[in-house]
């Protein structure tokens, strides 16, 4: 068609089915290049190509819709031009649905005395062969678009839980430079970047660090900085007072968060999208969220235990083990244990996303919220 009448390209749409009268909830649906996504969601934290022990199709039946990839882990290993030379991450690792990537500026601060940090970017030496790498708005980018993941992150500066206001400032302020290098680096039709509000937990920063990047019009927004130590009813309350400065109708990504309870009041406060390394990690060292509450499969009181991890959510493929069969896979080092507690806590939060999705469609999401509350109080 001639270029006037040919439809433009759309990498993202994000459509509002309905909202909470009582809360800030959403129901939404993001459609992407390789799928649709159902909001609120969880994404699966698949740090290195691998939801760690899990295949693709068991990621899948679980009712993942989306999961998380990280720049910084790539680009060390095997490297961003490995990747893109063997088809793009979708393709490297068989996972044909959305993939989101995270732009490595989270995981380089955790490095501490691995880093040269300045305006420009982080410099730091790979934990791996020791050689020199460069992080920068453009190179986060740059990497990100060899990956191919559909959404992809800014390169954003998340300074320490205790640091002084005047610190927290001059990372908001780096972070809107960096976002607006970022948004002018990127050149893929077919991915969308994310801006990335900091600010710490002071209101009046992180209203400034929104306003900065909604003039830089991202077709989303994720909230960082949170969950770094703070305790988590500051954290809730300044992820809801933060969504509040977001656009009504683009999709709000709370980073690294959290417990399911933390996701329902985050829901209620506003958020559409969540990760967290929380199901994958429990489930390797034999914690089990149900609706029983957490369980430590260790523990001997699981010995002779003959019933299913959870018998009123049973996870695709491994509902029916006993959790006396699972204790003994982890007294005995079998891979078989992590394997299956960790299947069971991702199909777990994607259930619980699932019912929370199901109560806002039938307009009965506060009353759900307050009998989760009442149910499971501090056990999830
Ligand atoms: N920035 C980025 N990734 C993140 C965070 C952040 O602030 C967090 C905060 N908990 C998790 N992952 N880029």
């Amino acid at each position: 068609l001639p270029s006037p009448l040919r439809e433009p390209y759309v990498s993202l749409t994000f459509e509002l089915l309905a909202e909470d009268t009582q809360t800030e909830a959403r129901l939404g649906r993001l459609t992407l290049p390789h799928g649709v996504v159902e909001t609120p969601v969880f994404m699966p934290v698949g740090t290195q190509a691998s939801v760690k022990g899990l295949l693709p199709e068991q990621v899948e039946a679980a009712g993942a819709s989306i999961i998380l990839g990280n720049t910084y882990h790539l680009a060390l290993r095997p490297g961003e031009d490995r990747v893109a030379q063997l088809g793009g991450l979708h393709r490297f690792m068989n996972w044909e649905r959305p993939i989101l990537t995270d732009s490595g500026g989270y995981q380089v601060f955790s490095l501490e005395d691995l880093r040269q940090l300045d305006d420009d970017g982080v410099r730091f030496r790979s934990h791996i062969d020791g050689r020199w790498l460069e992080l920068t708005p453009e190179t986060a980018v740059a990497i990100q678009e060899k990956l191919g993941a559909d959404i992809i992150m800014c390169f954003d500066e998340c300074p320490p839980s205790q640091a002084p206001k005047e610190q927290v400032l001059a990372a908001v302020e780096r972070t809107t430079r960096w976002a607006r290098r970022c948004r002018d680096a990127l050149t893929s039709e077919d991915q969308s970047l994310f801006g990335i509000v900091q600010g710490g937990i002071d209101e009046e920063l992180r209203q400034q660090s929104a306003e900065q990047l909604v003039e830089l019009d991202f077709p989303g927004y994720a909230i960082g900085g949170l969950s770094v130590g703070e305790p988590s009813e500051v954290m809730l309350e300044v992820a809801a007072k933060t969504a509040r400065h977001l656009p009504r109708t683009k999709p709000r990504y709370l980073m690294g968060v959290g417990r399911p309870l933390e996701l329902l009041e985050a829901v209620a406060g506003g958020v559409d999208m969540f990760d967290c390394v929380m199901p994958t990690r429990n489930g390797r060292n034999a914690t089990a969220f149900t609706t029983q509450g957490r369980l430590k499969l260790r523990n001997a009181c699981y010995a002779e235990d003959e019933r299913p991890l959870d018998p009123e959510w049973p996870a695709p493929y491994v509902g029916h083990f006993s959790r006396a069969y699972i204790r003994h896979l982890f007294m005995a080092g079998e891979m078989l244990g992590p394997i299956i507690v960790s299947l069971h806590n991702i199909a777990f939060y994607c259930r619980w996303m699932r019912e929370i999705r199901e109560r806002l469609r039938d307009g009965r999401f506060n009353e759900y919220r307050a009998s989760a509350l009442a149910r499971f109080g501090d056990s999830l």
